[in-house]
């Protein structure tokens, strides 16, 4: 049995769909670093300035141009990837963990530096730093929400060191700044797992979408029992050929031919429907391996095939209408056990002017099959 589309291969599209949407997570991070390349730097030269009286300034200079060099790097990966993130076959694997990695060191940067900077003499001092730190938290959460992993690192290296130099502090208000920070993560972690849940379900919704639409389109161009074009589809597609000589204005040769299987109604009679069915597919393989890609055919009824030739001309086409017909008479047709042989007739008809519509065509190409069913069919016929 000839099924007419392949059934997909279901883990084959799944990986791919994986895979998309891994690609898509990697491209809204992409999108969404625009700000945060410069808005780490900026935070971490506002944090300077506002610890300029308290810290060494050596070590704030150190660390903001840690910062600005670490943005040149990542803006100029953007850069790159900017070029070939449209281009087919780009590795998003290797620009995912190149972004992942740029954006947890520069978290791992932000936090470890900020326990480097931090003065235990001030008073005030750490409290600002513990405010940065937790500002840094919520943008970063805010703008790679869509990619978790990038989301997790980037906040581990940016929290954890500045939150256990405050659980360790002997101080009841240093402790509980300490346990305030570990809820704003975990509820912030919390919430880019449900925004990463609905950025999938959306991925997965529009892609079965499209695959369900493609499907609904192919089945209702292609004839089920033989998988060729249908009637519709075949129709579509010879008229745009036709239409195809009349606007080239040049002498173009074009021929239109018509199939019909002989006594068909015989084989169903005889043998059974199901056998009859054989032949139909019998015939669909016949065509499938002797007609060029480029040709139109399909099945446009019950055991009637057409074919249009574009840019052939009468002899090539009465030379492949005889080598159907030839390969039709010499093939043995096998179906549940019964072995049978049958034979076709065809109607040819080269398209008069470039006036001339696909109907006017086909219809001539029927009277020529007409003809050769009269003349004993098994033979080919050419449309006066
Ligand atoms: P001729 O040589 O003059 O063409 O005779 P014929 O028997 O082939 O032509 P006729 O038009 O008398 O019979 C066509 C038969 O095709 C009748 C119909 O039952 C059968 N048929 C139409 N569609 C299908 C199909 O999908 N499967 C099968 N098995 N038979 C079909
Ligand atoms: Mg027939
Ligand atoms: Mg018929």
């Amino acid at each position: 049995m000839h099924a007419p589309e392949a059934p997909s291969d279901a883990p084959e599209h799944a990986r791919e769909l994986d895979e998309t949407i891994r690609g898509e997570r990697v491209r809204y991070v992409f999108l969404n670093s625009a700000l945060p390349i410069f808005f780490s730097p900026i935070g971490g030269a506002l944090m300077s300035l506002a610890l300029m009286e308290t810290t060494d300034r050596h070590r704030l200079w150190l660390w903001t141009a840690g910062l600005v060099a670490l943005a040149l790097i990542r803006l100029v990966m953007r850069q790159r990837f900017g070029a070939v993130i449209s281009r087919a076959g780009t590795d998003f694997g290797r620009w995912e963990r190149l972004f992942i990695g740029t954006i947890a060191s520069i978290g791992l940067w932000w936090g470890v530096g900020a326990v480097l900077l931090l003065n235990p003499a001030s008073p005030t001092q750490p409290f600002m730093v513990y405010a940065f730190v937790m500002l840094m938290v919520g943008g970063t959460i805010a703008s790679y929400s869509a990619h978790p992993w990038c989301v997790y690192l980037a906040v581990l290296g940016l929290a954890l060191p500045t939150t256990l130099w405050f659980a360790l502090q002997p101080t009841t208000v240093h402790r509980v700044l300490a346990v305030g920070a570990v809820m704003y993560v975990v509820a912030g972690f919390r919430s880019v797992r449900t925004l990463s849940h609905f950025f999938t379900r959306t991925y997965r919704l529009a892609h079965e979408v499209r695959v369900e639409r493609d499907r609904a389109e192919r089945s209702a161009r292609s004839d089920f029992l033989t998988g060729l074009d249908n009637r519709r589809a075949f129709w579509e597609q010879g008229e745009r050929a036709v239409q195809g000589v009349a606007g080239a204005g040049a002498e173009r040769p074009l021929v239109a031919v018509i199939v019909d299987i002989d006594h068909f109604k015989r084989i169903n009679d005889t043998h059974g429907h199901a056998h009859g069915d054989a032949a139909l597919r019998a015939m669909a393989d016949t065509l499938r391996q002797l007609v060029r890609k480029t040709d139109v055919f399909g099945r446009i009824g019950g055991e009637e095939f057409a074919l249009v030739l574009p840019d052939t001309t009468l002899e090539d086409a009465r030379a492949l209408a005889e080598r159907l017909r030839e390969h039709i008479l010499q093939r043995v047709v096998a179906h549940e056990g019964v072995s049978f042989r049958f034979t076709a007739s065809f109607g040819m008809a080269v398209l008069r002017d470039a006036d001339e519509r696909l109907e006017a065509l086909l219809a001539r190409a029927d009277e020529a099959l007409y003809t050769a069913k009269e003349r004993g069919r098994n033979r080919v016929e050419l449309a006066p």
